[in-house]
């Protein structure tokens, strides 16, 4: 090997020099290199270990690469991907969205390889305009949770969307608090990635029309025009449901109202908080923008919530995203969805006292 004899010329070097320095008799080169090369063998091996450990140096530090691009994409961020594609188009289907209600957990498991772990998809033949995260508040609603992650994500697929469905499930047992819930995922959902805009999205809700976009919106946009269960004609919902929001505009209103523990309430006062904020909200044609309403047992609504609303626009500076204080109890990436527990009551405030006051 090349580095053998430039290694022992120096030794040999080294050893006269020092020999010289003793005045005794100076060896000769050649007689110290031939006494060197017997010594060959035992040297090489230690030459040999070293270049054996830096190349297992190299090969770990691409394993570890490797280890590291994987964890991005369980992180939902985008896998190898080619910055020269074209934008997606713009959807044109313009068909009905026929819904199966028919799911079990096994074939669901199976389902939609094309989207990764947490529930994250990005088209892969376009370059998406949009970066969506859909937050769905939930409780105790399997068999809604299955329908809904079934039909919904071929549907955002079609509109070539690049998308997250985060599902927030609130801890304990206090009533459920659908603008806490909202709050805190929106904190949380900020941190697993740049997303443009939010969708909040009631899980017992599915869309019936391909005209209805999950893009994000310029200004707040109500998606559900028509509830087709619904039996009373003069229904309508200002925010309820499913609505898109802009990041910025979410952060400008200070999210959702902490206050509202029970159905209903929190939808009207963060309409209000628009409004006030001078940020106008879009809604689609009552004809096209139909949903269907998965069936459950009616929620005890909120006693409380016409009071409130009336001081909602007081409120609103100090009882919002800013000011809730929540524990996230645990974050899992599933096949179709990332489950989100947070603990909105961490403070244990008695939630009845607030309820009934
Ligand atoms: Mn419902």
């Amino acid at each position: 090997m090349f580095y053998l004899p430039v290694r022992k010329v120096l030794k040999c070097l080294i050893k006269k020099r020092n020999l010289a320095r003793q005045e005794r008799h100076a060896a000769s080169l050649t007689e110290c290199l031939i006494k060197e090369s017997s010594q060959q063998e035992k040297w090489n091996y230690k030459y040999h270990i070293i270049i054996i450990i830096v190349i297992l140096l190299i090969l770990s530090l691409k394993i570890f690469q490797q280890y590291q691009y994987e964890m991005l994409m369980e992180d939902g961020e985008p896998f190898d991907y080619n910055e020269t594609l074209s934008m997606c188009a713009i959807n044109t289907t313009f068909g009905k969205t026929p819904i199966n209600r028919l799911i079990t957990k096994n074939v669901l498991e199976r389902l939609y390889p094309t989207v990764l772990k947490g529930g994250y998809y990005r088209p892969r033949d376009c370059q998406p305009r949009h970066k969506v995260a859909i937050l769905v508040p939930y409780r105790d609603r399997a068999l809604h949770l299955r329908i809904f992650l079934y039909n919904m994500h071929p549907f955002l697929m079609k509109q070539k969307l690049e998308y997250r469905i985060f599902v927030l499930e609130q801890a304990g047992l206090d009533i459920f608090n659908r603008g806490r819930l909202f709050n805190a995922g929106f904190k949380e959902v900020m941190k697993l990635g740049k997303w443009q805009c939010v969708i909040f999205h009631d899980v017992d809700l599915l869309p019936l029309d391909d005209r209805i976009l999950y893009t994000c919106p310029i200004w707040p946009r109500n998606m559900c025009g028509t509830i087709v269960e619904e039996k009373d004609p003069t229904f309508r919902t200002l925010y309820g449901g499913v609505s898109a929001m802009d990041v910025k505009h979410f952060s400008k209103v200070n999210g959702y109202s902490n206050s509202y523990w029970g159905w209903g309430g929190e939808d009207d006062d963060i309409y209000k908080r628009l409004h006030e904020a001078g940020i106008p909200v879009t809604k689609y044609d009552k004809q096209i923008a139909l949903y269907t309403s998965l069936r459950h047992v009616k929620q005890a609504p909120n006693k409380n919530r016409y009071k409130l609303l009336r001081t909602a626009l007081k409120r609103s500076k100090k009882d919002g995203v800013s000011s809730l204080k929540f524990k996230v109890i645990s974050v899992t990436l599933l096949h179709l969805y990332t489950h989100i527990v947070i603990d909105i009551n961490p403070n244990k405030e008695i939630v009845q006292e607030i309820y009934f006051k």
